[in-house]
């Protein structure tokens, strides 16, 4: 430990922009404490008793006074909520097109990640510097929380519902991880460390396959060695035939089912009129629990696959759902 740490590490851009607020409010706290410390004092040494200062003309009221200290709180107030809005939107909001996409699963007690082309690491997460990171994360069992103070984030995780969360790394470096939601015995053992690692060095350590890491050695509970034999896209288009999925999903729609080329971001409009967007938390649900969403024009045949399907599992399907754009290479799907 290097001293003693008023911060934690700024490694993400957010982390910048929120220690600006933070010491922005600091900065605003200290400056209106010792200005009414100092009032407060110098009110009671010029008035105490017995002092000669003259009391005449003192007013019961003054309404300059009164809008003064109702109307500055009340701005700074507001600056502060509109700061904070912006940062909290940017940061749980949809990030930039070029993020890189990494899946969490979070269970008792430890984090699984997914890299897209397949890599998988367990409390470890490996990542490049300057690129913005999309996080989609589920938990298998209980609630969790994803928590990585040097990138001043933290995001539950939680079981049935995917959760999103980004942000865009500055520094290289191995930042702790932590789960910050209370989830059973060992949940202080469920953490891990990030390692941000400069762009040319993360594409080493991606071909290959999750070994030139640093910090291999480091933490000797580590990856289950990388593993980058399927991606996440090869791992759906095997298991989607293996459920045979295609018996019903063809490469058009008019099959018992609809097709899903072109799904993903799609609007489907469904048997009660509404209309929802094709996201992952839609395809997740409609795999698991076909009945909750209904598409028009089809009858509920489709057999629920929840108890069947793990989280992981799960992913791989929803990935390669999203990896079936729309203009269709013919033989792609044999039904
Ligand atoms: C017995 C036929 C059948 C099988 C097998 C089947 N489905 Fe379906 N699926 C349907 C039908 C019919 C619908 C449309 C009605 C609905 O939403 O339930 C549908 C809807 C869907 C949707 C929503 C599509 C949209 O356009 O909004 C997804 C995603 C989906 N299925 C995925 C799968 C996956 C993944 C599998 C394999 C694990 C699978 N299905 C197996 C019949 C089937
Ligand atoms: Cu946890």
């Amino acid at each position: 430990m290097k001293g003693v740490a008023l911060l934690p590490d700024t490694a993400s851009t957010f982390a910048q922009q929120v220690d600006l607020l933070f010491w922005f409010l600091t900065a605003v706290t200290v400056f209106f404490t010792l200005l009414i410390a100092a009032l407060v004092l110098y009110f009671a040494y010029r008035y105490r008793r017995g002092s000669t200062a003259s009391r005449a003309g003192a007013k019961e009221t003054d309404l300059r006074l009164e809008i003064g200290w109702s109307m500055i709180p009340l701005t700074i107030g507001l600056i502060v909520f509109v700061w904070a809005a912006k940062l909290y939107a940017d940061a749980y909001g949809p990030p930039p097109d070029n993020a890189l996409e990494i899946f969490v699963i979070g269970k008792q007690w430890m984090w699984h990640l997914q890299h897209p082309n397949g890599i998988r690491e367990n409390n470890e997460l490996h990542i490049p510097a300057g690129r913005p990171v999309k996080l989609t994360m589920i938990s298998q069992d209980v609630i969790h929380s994803f928590f990585v103070p040097a990138f001043r984030i933290k995001r539950d995780v939680l079981p049935g519902k995917y959760n999103t969360v980004w942000f865009t790394p500055t520094k290289p470096g191995k930042y702790h991880l932590f789960c910050a939601e209370y989830c059973g015995t060992q949940h202080s053992r469920m953490i891990g460390w990030v390692y941000v690692m400069e762009p040319a060095e993360y594409e080493k350590w991606l071909a290959s396959g999750g070994e030139a890491r640093p910090g291999a050695l480091a933490s000797g509970a580590g990856t289950m060695a990388g593993v980058p034999t399927a991606s996440l896209v090869q791992a759906g288009e095997q298991l989607y035939k293996q459920l045979r999925c295609n018996a019903c999903h063809g490469a058009a729609d008019g099959q018992r089912g609809p097709s899903h080329y072109g799904l993903f971001g799609k609007k489907v409009k469904l048997r009660d009129g509404t209309v929802v967007v094709a996201d992952e938390a839609y395809i997740r649900e409609s795999i698991l629990r076909p009945l909750a969403k209904v598409v028009d024009g089809y009858e509920p045949i489709m057999p629920s696959y929840e108890g069947l399907l793990d989280e992981e599992r799960t992913l791989q399907l929803v990935a390669y759902i999203k990896s079936l754009k729309k203009p269709l290479q013919t033989a792609e799907v044999k039904p």
